[in-house]
């Protein structure tokens, strides 16, 4: 059902289930990143999604997944992915909703703990079965690289245009990134000590392997992303803590990370097209 804060339509009970590989799929795409385009445009273009959320109404989808993107003054960036993203998504005949996780403020960024809010926030709409972590700047270039959760968590991005499609460095797991529901409360969520640039996604993969799973990735030829062009942010500077913090992951674990994340809910809006959560996170220490 669609959660306890928002009324839930009528299951339909006789739907097929979706195909293994949806009908729908193309490959690799063509991107387009018009400096011209609307909101506007892009809620016209996808009339089917109703406050973020969309499934399929000619089968009963695989898997239902909650998209989560951490955001702060990345407007244009947030336009361009939700124009390629939800279309992508219906093809893959997929039950998801985007939710925004928006830090208040002009603290430190801390990308970790906006996703462990949006987990947090997103479980209270619907039981999800499957999460992505996925950054807003970053755009899928094959609907073949499919947005669902595996027995292990999954990395999405093998490369991107600006590391000539190459996988950054082995145990990379930055980016875009998928976790069942069960794999990710398993690691207490990520850590939500990391303020600034860097570090938080190698403290999840060393959550990962020390509850003995492994990291699976789809093939290079499909796992390709579009990086949109920026520089560093204010308020995302280096942070210079983050090789002190990532020696300390084995022992805090288990007490930092999802069941120690405190934060403010500000503002929860449904627009059309994402489910948008103000947060207050508070600031480092
Ligand atoms: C890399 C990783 C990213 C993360 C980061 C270190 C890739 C492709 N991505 O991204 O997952 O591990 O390094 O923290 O390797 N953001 C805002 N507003 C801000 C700052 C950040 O919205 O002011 C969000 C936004 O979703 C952005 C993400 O945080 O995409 C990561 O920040 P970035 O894009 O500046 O960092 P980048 O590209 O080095
Ligand atoms: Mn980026």
């Amino acid at each position: 059902e669609w959660g306890n804060r928002h009324p839930s339509p009528a299951p339909v009970a006789t739907l097929q289930p979706c195909p293994a590989l949806s009908p729908h799929l193309r490959g690799p795409l063509a991107l387009s990143f018009m400096p011209s385009l609307t909101l506007a445009e892009v809620e016209q273009e996808n009339a089917q999604v109703v406050e973020g959320q969309y499934e399929p109404a000619d089968c009963q989808p695989r898997q239902s997944v909650a998209i989560l993107i951490p955001h702060r003054s990345r407007e244009k960036h947030l336009l361009y992915l939700l124009h390629h993203l939800h279309p992508f998504l219906q093809r893959q005949q997929l039950h998801y909703a985007i939710y925004i996780i928006h830090q208040a403020g002009n603290v430190k960024f801390n990308r970790a703990k906006l996703l462990n809010v949006g987990y947090l926030e997103a479980l209270k709409d619907y039981k999800w079965d499957c999460f992505i972590f996925h950054d807003v700047d970053l755009v899928p270039e094959n609907d073949l690289n499919l947005y669902v959760c595996d027995s292990q968590p999954k990395h999405l991005v093998v490369g991107r245009n600006a590391t000539g499609y190459r996988l950054r460095y082995k145990g990379y797991f930055g980016g875009v990134t998928a976790m069942t529901r069960e794999q990710f409360s398993k690691v207490n969520g990520f850590s939500n000590t990391y303020w600034g640039w860097g570090g938080e996604d190698d403290d999840l993969r060393i959550r990962v392997e020390l509850q003995r799973m492994k990291i699976v990735r789809p093939s290079p030829e499909v796992a390709r992303y579009t990086m949109i062009f920026h520089t560093r942010d204010n308020g995302n500077e280096v942070n210079k803590d983050r090789m002190r913090l990532l020696s300390r992951t084995s022992r805090v674990w288990k007490t930092d990370g999802l069941n120690s994340c405190t934060y403010k809910e500000l503002s929860l809006e449904r627009v059309p097209l994402y489910i948008n959560v103000t947060v207050d996170i508070g600031k480092p220490p």
